[in-house]
């Protein structure tokens, strides 16, 4: 080792230091080969992922639903500042054969019964307007304009409090082309609505007429057009963009 000696005294700490590096790297080396070798010893999966990897990602995304809190608010922003046109993107579940005229929303209680509602019923709770920046997880975000009822108003309304209990919430549109899942919380942030409007009229048809989700602590994927039927759960419903390998709960 080549050490330019200014003084006696630097010499020795340098000397030290050296020495200490030294022992560091040698222990740092048997810490993480002894890990590796005791990572290696751990049974696999069903999918060939190590039991104890894909532990520690769903312990990240539980510690990311957790790290959650109710309080946390997306922030809301003028009515003019709006997109006069927001854009158009996804049409999964969106196809043609559709019959407004006979849509109703699904509601499957904890019991198996199903609860549906109508349009009409569903406009008759308070409406809330939702000014927000809305997230694509392609990149694009824009300021949009939405209105509809609290789900967490319509929970009351509904008498729906024993799914409310419940940790996850699923909506599906009326062909199941296009599904999320959704952990409560989130569901029952005071910005989350089944919206009916944006811009102060009807929903486009290709915007999830008559009824869609609008939540804006997550990204737009979670944001399901034209939601048919809803349903409550422990464990997490099943989710289209999930099974396409993006994180379960999307949070911004
Ligand atoms: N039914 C349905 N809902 C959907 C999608 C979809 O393909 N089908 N795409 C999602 C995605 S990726 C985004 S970014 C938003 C876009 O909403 P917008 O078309 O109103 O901009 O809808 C979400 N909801
Ligand atoms: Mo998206």
């Amino acid at each position: 080792m080549k050490e330019i000696i200014v003084d006696d005294k630097k010499a020795v700490q340098y000397k030290r230091r050296s020495w200490l590096s030294f022992v560091v790297f040698f222990a740092m080396n048997g810490l993480a080969y002894s890990a590796w070798k005791w990572l290696f010893g751990q049974p696999n999966n069903a999918n060939g992922t190590k039991t104890l990897l894909r532990k520690g990602m769903e312990t990240n995304e539980s510690i990311f639903s957790h790290l959650f809190n109710e309080d946390k608010l997306a922030k809301e922003y003028p009515t003019d500042e709006a997109a006069k046109k927001p854009r158009v993107n996804g049409n999964l579940g969106l196809n043609n054969s559709f019959d407004a005229a006979q849509w109703k929303l699904n509601v499957v209680k904890a019991t198996g019964d199903v609860l549906a509602i109508s349009l009409e019923e569903i406009k008759k709770l308070p409406k809330v307007q939702v000014v927000f920046d809305f997230k694509c997880i392609e990149g694009w975000d824009q300021v949009t304009s939405w209105g509809g009822v609290r789900f967490s108003d319509f929970i009351k309304h509904f008498n729906l409090t024993k799914q409310q209990a419940m940790q996850y919430v699923g909506m599906v549109t009326p062909d199941e082309k296009y599904y999320v899942g959704i952990d409560m919380p989130s569901m029952l942030q005071p910005q989350t609505i089944l919206c009916y409007e944006m811009n102060d009229a009807p929903l486009p048809i290709n915007q999830g007429y008559p009824l869609r989700l609008i939540i804006p602590v997550k990204y737009g994927v979670k944001h399901i057009k034209r939601i048919s039927t809803i349903t409550f759960a422990d464990t997490k419903p099943k989710d289209y963009w999930a099974e396409n390998g993006y994180d379960y709960y999307t949070g911004h």
